[in-house]
């Protein structure tokens, strides 16, 4: 860029480029049996910077999330900081959306069709997302301030783009194998790597609804 100072001539001020690459390889889902799951789906990435100059990002756009079929949809979403995020209810019954995840508890209360109630996340963590009227219904969102976050659906492995150079940590994810870690090197360039993370967890972890009790037998609401 050219400033002008006061004397009127233009001066070149020099920048020097930030170096940046580029953390990309293959991501596999490891099944009980040793087979691979044929899709990555709900699996997450996060790179969070350990010592690289990586500003935390601020609040995103406002996510949706929908209750559809007495499902959440996403059923894994990724959001900054202070984002609002909003539970539209696509069905023709009453829901309700509460995390007693620490840093990130709150509860939409019972919620009619066409409603859309809209809770902000405060705290970087994983939140564990319930409905406490059915007890199936569950969905999870990551908190990240770093910018380097991608759900693996559609995909085959990672592949982040622009990344400054530092050093990293690369989590993966998955609700039925938890989170794994590695510290990643990042230079000008490429960094390649193949990353595995295995099955463990039941589909759906066992939980009790809001008031920390077991959920009542499902109510006869089959027309949703
Ligand atoms: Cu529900």
């Amino acid at each position: 860029m050219f400033r002008t100072p006061a004397h009127g001539l233009p001066v070149l001020a020099l920048t020097v480029p930030l170096l940046a690459g580029s953390v990309q390889g293959p991501v596999r889902l490891r099944e009980k049996d040793g087979r691979f799951r044929a899709s990555l789906k709900d699996c997450v990435a996060i790179l969070e910077p350990i010592e690289a100059p990586v500003p935390a990002a601020g609040p995103s756009k406002p996510l949706v999330i929908r209750t559809v079929g007495k499902e959440f949809h996403p059923r894994v979403s990724i959001a900054t900081p202070g984002t609002d995020v909003t539970f539209p209810n696509l069905d023709h019954i009453l829901h309700n959306v509460f995390s007693v995840t620490q840093g990130n508890r709150f509860d939409t209360g019972q919620y009619r069709p066409g409603d859309a109630p809209r809770v902000k996340v405060a705290n970087p963590g994983l939140v564990k997302l319930y409905c406490n009227v059915h007890h199936q219904m569950n969905a999870f969102l990551w908190v990240v301030s770093t910018p380097f976050a991608q759900v693996l659906d559609g995909r085959s492995g990672v592949r982040f783009d622009r990344v400054p150079a530092g050093t990293y940590r690369l989590r993966l994810w998955h609700p039925e194998a938890g989170d794994r870690t590695w510290t990643v090197a990042v230079g000008d360039g490429p960094t390649q790597g193949a990353w595995e993370l295995e099955v463990s967890l039941p589909a759906l972890e066992p939980h009790k609804n809001k008031f920390g009790r077991d959920y009542a037998p499902p109510a006869d609401d089959r027309n949703y």
